[in-house]
């Protein structure tokens, strides 16, 4: 009897700290009961009122089956005062790099600088989202570089239709923590970004990518 009392109480417990899907899942998904170590637990599953959480567990782990970590995802809609437009995705996994699909029309074929800006304001156009966003105040970089700024994303390269599609995993522009990008802007260039290799005045700061054809703020 005292057995089966602190059965009950193990049970309570278990019950009133968990939710009951997390409990029970890894339970249901073997045939017995794999953790005989632990009488109590062992004994208060014959205690449970099965019918009334089986359906429960089962319809959450059928219609529910989450990661253990959220995905996060953004959106920017790149746009200027040429014929050059596009939208970008952004998604990361938590802790995990960002992943960035490009898509950009429009475009002279061949290599476009491509940036995360500092500030998501455009109401100058493409020059009011200021410079590469640079939390750690390096210099202009390839994104592979160690010494880079986080907004280096390196070139997409349109093809002879002038369309850009592009598949970035990066690493250091995370969408949530204090370096989040949300709210900052992503720009495509006129020029080859020469990822700071090619000796002119301003290869250090912008990649001598020129002007800036369109751009757009990351939204959720
Ligand atoms: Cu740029
Ligand atoms: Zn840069």
């Amino acid at each position: 009897m005292q057995a089966a009392i602190a059965a009950m109480a193990a049970h309570a417990l278990l019950f009133s700290t968990t939710p009951s899907h997390t409990l029970l899942y890894p339970l249901f998904s073997s045939p017995t009961p794999h953790n005989n170590n632990n009488p109590s637990l062992f004994s208060s599953f014959h205690a449970l009122p099965l019918l009334k959480f089986t359906p429960q567990s089962i319809s959450v782990s059928a219609t529910d089956p989450k990661p253990l970590t959220a995905a996060k995802k953004a959106v920017a809609v790149l746009k200027g005062n040429s014929k050059v437009e596009g939208v970008v995705t952004l998604s990361q996994d938590d802790g995990g790099p960002t992943t960035v699909n490009v898509r950009v029309t429009g475009l002279a074929p061949g290599p476009h600088g491509f940036h995360l800006h500092e500030y998501g304001d455009t109401t100058n156009g493409c020059i009011s989202t200021g410079a590469h966003f640079n939390p750690y105040k390096k210099t202009h970089g390839a994104p592979k570089d160690e010494i880079r700024h986080a907004g280096d994303l390196g070139n997409i390269i349109a093809n002879a239709d002038g369309v850009a599609d592009a598949k970035i995993v990066d690493g250091q522009i995370p969408l949530s923590g204090p370096n989040a990008v949300i709210g900052r802007a992503l720009v495509v260039h006129e020029l080859e970004d020469d990822l700071g290799k090619g000796g002119q005045e301003l290869s250090l700061t912008t990649g001598n990518a020129g002007g800036r054809l369109a751009c757009g703020m990351q939204l959720y």
